[in-house]
């Protein structure tokens, strides 16, 4: 695509195995969520009943899973480790290469095992697998195997930058790969939550070894995990904007510290902050909601900061271009270039994605839409577009540069459909969520009339909409995966991996940045401060547990 390719070197095409290992599962995974998102909005609308005793909560919770947990890791996982060998010395240590594929054989071991379990109705508790809902203590197994693995190609990451470190006293390492290495530290402090959760106590119970469960306990464990997966998701697609799109538009990095800086605060702020999924539990204590809604609220600041200097890529690149005016910029950017557009795309709709995430964490709004579709319209704009058409975006010259091929106009044009197809089906979907929602339509129902109640039928029109919308973003599923194979058999050829390099009159990025010792202490500190008391008192409180339910 571009013609700028003077000093860059080939990708190494055995890592470059390893990335598109990643990126086939997380595409296989799309499509097998999309089959079940769609019959989902079908048998919401009352359009179609399931089939061979099918139920409804077995298909949501393959969807949950494959989508938010199957598409969104392996693709991480295979983008940072591109980036991480691109940047870090060209190519991964053989020991790094053997660890991200034992990560990669226990994730999917732990991926087929608990798709296996959920398909075959042994486990339809649900993505966030809530207790007191049981299942089989082999989904569970299932899902240690994948943060297992998960954790193994992290440490992967962390060996090569120290490796690189050691190697180049005195240099500043690359921005990719310091992103790299925040967004996994944050992912193995968060998913020490969900781990405990799950080993502690769901297996053992699950497997009859204990007879009941401390269900706020386990719930609060569950969201200490929770919230940061959504900055795991995230995080990714930020190194896109930060580092790469400001490359494909032809511009700089605005601030390298400033992007640092970001991800340190992100790191900070992902983490303690749990409780605001939990505003309405009656079991936790005004002031520790209030506490950490309050820390919630800090993230504001890292992601203005990046709405910033990304706005301030733009202008800049604009100016340099000749661009006038306010807006003189928008005419400059290469609309036409999936590269941009894709991400693009995404960077817009994370505006209103972002306002409604305030609203639901604020405690007398929560009210209002806690569990209702307006959740799920919030989530299918964040990470189900701003961060999936990003990867999206990213896919159209990873494939290419890891295999050795080039993307060509043709696939380019399909990928610049395929968004557009995106953005339409979300608009009707996610619009028709929100909006039901706000008039109280609960989330996770299968179709029910609630007995010919009026206000029940008056959701209806709009479960209609999630329909249309629902089908037309299926048919941007099946593209994207034809897209992936496409690009698969492109030509052989050079594609470039788009890195951004910083502006010159950036100020020098400040050595503290590259303190880890700090960093991981102040993140350690905020969630002793935000967890120690709270989860204490659950400990030794004297509520009774509960057994095990299975409902469906
Ligand atoms: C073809 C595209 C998609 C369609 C038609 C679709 C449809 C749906 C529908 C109708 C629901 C709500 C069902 C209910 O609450 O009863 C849902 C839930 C959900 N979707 Fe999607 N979706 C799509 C793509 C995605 C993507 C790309 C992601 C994430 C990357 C995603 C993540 C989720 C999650 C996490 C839930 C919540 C599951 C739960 O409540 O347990 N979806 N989807
Ligand atoms: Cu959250």
């Amino acid at each position: 695509m571009d013609l700028n390719r003077t000093n860059h070197h080939r990708f190494d095409l055995k890592d470059g195995k390893l990335v598109v290992a990643h990126i086939l599962v997380a595409f296989i995974a799309l499509l097998i969520g999309g089959i079940a998102g769609l019959l989902q909005t079908m048998v919401k609308s009352g359009t179609v009943k399931l089939p061979y005793g099918i139920g409804y909560y077995e298909l949501l919770t393959a969807h949950g899973i494959l989508m938010a947990i199957v598409f969104t890791t392996y693709f991480i996982i295979g983008f940072l480790y591109s980036g991480v060998s691109y940047t870090l010395g060209g190519k991964l240590l053989p020991i790094v290469h053997r660890m991200s594929w034992l990560g990669f054989a226990f994730m999917t071991a732990g991926t087929v095992l608990g798709v296996i379990m959920v398909l075959t109705g042994k486990a339809s508790v649900l993505y966030t697998f809530y207790a007191p809902l049981k299942a089989s203590p082999y989904f569970y197994i299932g899902l240690a195997l994948l943060v297992v693995g998960s954790w193994i190609s992290g440490w992967g990451i962390f060996w090569q930058y120290k490796y690189w470190k050691q190697t180049h006293q005195g240099k500043l390492t690359p921005l990719f790969a310091f992103m790299s290495v925040v967004t996994f530290l944050m992912w193995q402090i968060a998913t020490i939550g969900v781990a405990a959760e799950v080993l502690i106590q769901l297996i053992p119970w699950s497997f009859g070894w204990v007879e009941t469960i401390n269900v706020m306990l386990s719930r609060t464990l569950f969201w200490y995990f929770g919230h940061p997966l959504v900055y795991f998701w995230l995080m990714p697609a930020y190194i896109c904007w930060y580092v790469i799109i400001p490359k494909i538009i032809g511009g700089k990095i605005y601030s390298d510290a400033l992007a640092r800086l970001s991800f340190i605060l992100l790191l900070l702020f992902s983490i303690p902050v749990g409780f605001h999924h939990q505003l309405m539990e009656p079991g936790i204590s005004s002031f520790w909601k209030y506490l950490q809604v309050v820390l919630t609220f800090m993230v504001v600041i890292p992601s203005l900061m990046t709405a910033f200097s990304l706005f301030a890529t733009f202008e800049l690149n604009g100016r340099a271009k000749g661009a006038k005016g306010l807006f003189g910029w928008v005419k400059v950017m290469p609309w036409k270039d999936v590269r941009f557009f894709a991400p693009f795309m995404g960077m817009l709709i994370f505006i209103p994605a972002g306002a409604g995430g305030l609203i639901n964490a604020s405690n007398q709004m929560n009210a209002v839409v806690h569990n209702t579709l307006w959740v799920t319209g919030h989530f299918h704009l964040t990470v189900a577009t701003s961060v999936a058409l990003t990867f999206f975006g990213i896919t159209y010259w990873l494939l290419p540069v890891v295999t050795g091929r080039v993307l060509t106009p043709r696939m380019n044009k399909l990928g610049i459909i395929q968004t557009i197809i995106w953005c339409v089906g979300m608009f009707f979907m996610s619009g028709a969520m929100h909006l039901v929602g706000l008039f109280g339509a609960p989330r996770r129902t299968a179709f029910t009339t609630y007995e010919g109640n009026a206000d029940a039928a008056a959701w209806m029109p709009y479960y209609v909409f999630m329909a249309i919308g629902g089908t037309v973003l299926f048919i941007g599923v099946l593209l994207m995966v034809y897209n992936v194979f496409a690009l698969l058999r492109a030509p052989k050829g050079v594609e470039e991996y788009p890195l951004g390099e910083a502006m010159e009159s950036a100020e020098a990025t400040p050595a503290y940045l590259d303190h880890w010792r700090l960093w991981i202490s102040l993140s350690v500190l905020l969630i002793l401060v935000a967890y120690t008391i709270p989860l204490m008192d659950m400990i030794t409180s004297t509520t009774p547990g509960s057994k095990g339910f299975i409902t469906w």
